[in-house]
């Protein structure tokens, strides 16, 4: 499968939507999801075109792979949610019901979910 170059967050990476940024460096955004699930919902994607975590972790070069997830755990601090706990979740695929076909991974925190439920 081909990059969809009008998937949604290709579109807010070119600016034509706007969205809520915050954190941003040459590689990496990361906004407020539009529907957040949980009290803070922040997505991560990086700037290059992966369709999702398979395309990333192939295709994207260890430097990449690294600083986007190190940029991940530096924007889940600076949200505060180191001490109370948060998740980071990616949906691959259909079967996950990814919807937007552009990598991204879920920062989720600011409640408390029952221990061991997925
Ligand atoms: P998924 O992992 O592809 O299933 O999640 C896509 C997320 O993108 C989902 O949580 C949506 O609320 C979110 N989102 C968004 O933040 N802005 C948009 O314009 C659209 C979806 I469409």
């Amino acid at each position: 499968m081909a990059y969809d170059n009008d998937n949604i967050f290709a579109k807010i990476l070119r600016g034509e939507i706007p969205n809520t940024t915050v954190y941003e460096d040459e590689a990496v955004l990361a906004f407020n999801d539009i529907a957040p699930k949980t009290p803070v919902h922040v997505l991560v994607i990086p700037k290059r075109p992966y369709i999702d975590m398979d395309d990333f972790s192939a295709n994207g070069s260890p430097e990449e792979i690294g600083h986007f997830f190190i940029k991940v755990g530096e924007i889940a601090r600076s949200l505060g949610l180191h001490d109370g706990g948060y998740r980071v979740v990616t949906n691959n695929g259909e079967n996950a019901g990814q919807i937007v076909p552009h990598f991204h991974v879920h920062i989720m925190g600011g409640q408390r979910i029952k221990e061991g439920s997925m």
